[in-house]
């Protein structure tokens, strides 16, 4: 084991690249065992996500504090794509907004981890998400609310590739450009899988990057399962100064767990107990069989 003190910052990142590949793996655990435990849930969307918000959050891209979850001057993220509750319930856990026992509830009557998240029950969601096409317009408001007042906290949304199907976003992208709101940042978990098929063969939503840079967006694509790239590129933000800025995160739907990436019918899939331990051995964690 090399002393921290002797790293340079490319053996620091490649340490913490591989920390946030570990958190990652736990977070798709924890989300296939809550799918598990409701018979309902979002696997392939939870295991496409799983990097991106383990960067986000521990790897200490957004500025937040879990003990005052309302602090003023926080980065606000928005899960546009509320369907994968699952991975965002488990991050927000192992960032310390809630016990992680009540992962153990999900969807049970009463929880508060309710299959979409709602700010009013659980600390750490910023907006009721789930209907598809509503993350962007809440962020762009928020990031023109962030720019009215003159303060400097950036606004984060992930959306869904097939959730771009959704008119609301292009009004909102327009929006965003006018204001030049460049503390504003959509990543696109571009897994190239919506319900039912793949993006392509449903409505078509290449090319993107070109869609988002005539909308007045700077953009940039990345691998969405490279922890070292994403945490680069989320600590050099905005991307383009006086202009809002996109992050087409490309990923594999079911990232993680061989029987389910890249296949359509796992967007919903709900994992068995048998299929649960043979995605522990593939995530590189210890269970009790
Ligand atoms: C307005 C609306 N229509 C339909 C649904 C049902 N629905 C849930 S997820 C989903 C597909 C989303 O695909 P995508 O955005 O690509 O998400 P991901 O692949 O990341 O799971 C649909 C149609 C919904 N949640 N909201
Ligand atoms: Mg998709």
């Amino acid at each position: 084991m090399s002393d921290a003190g002797n790293l340079n910052s490319e053996d620091r990142l490649a340490e913490k690249a591989q920390w946030l590949q570990h958190q990652a793996n736990l977070i798709r655990f924890s989300a296939m065992t809550m799918t598990n435990h409701s018979g309902l849930g979002h696997t392939g969307g939870d295991l496409s996500s799983s990097d991106i918000l383990a960067t986000l959050y521990l790897g200490g891209v957004l500025r937040l504090d879990p003990a005052n979850p309302a602090w003023p001057r926080r980065d606000r993220f928005i899960m546009s794509k509320g369907h994968c509750s699952g991975a965002f319930y488990s991050t927000l856990a192992f960032k310390g907004f809630f016990p992680r026992q009540m992962l153990g509830t999900f969807m049970d009557p009463l929880s508060k981890l309710n299959g979409h998240p709602d700010r009013n029950k659980l600390p750490g969601v910023e907006a009721n998400t789930g209907p598809l096409g509503h993350g962007l317009p809440i962020a762009v408001g928020a990031a023109l609310a962030a720019r009215m007042r003159n303060e400097s906290w950036r606004v984060f949304v992930l959306t869904g590739d097939g959730e771009l199907q959704e008119g609301s976003n292009w009004e909102a992208a327009m929006t965003a450009q006018q204001y030049g709101l460049d503390n504003l940042v959509v990543i696109v978990d571009r897994n190239r899988i919506q319900q039912g098929d793949f993006t392509e063969k449903t409505i078509r939503m290449d090319p993107l990057a070109p869609k988002w840079a005539a909308f007045g967006f700077a953009v940039v694509e990345i691998d969405g399962h490279d922890h070292a790239a994403l945490m680069k590129r989320f600590s050099n933000l905005p991307l383009e100064p006086g202009k809002p800025s996109c992050i087409i995160a490309n990923t594999i739907k079911g990232k993680g767990v061989s029987f389910a990436e890249n296949k359509p019918a796992w967007h919903h899939g709900v994992p068995t107990r048998e299929q649960l331990v043979l995605a522990a051995a593939e995530l590189g964690i210890e269970v009790n069989g």
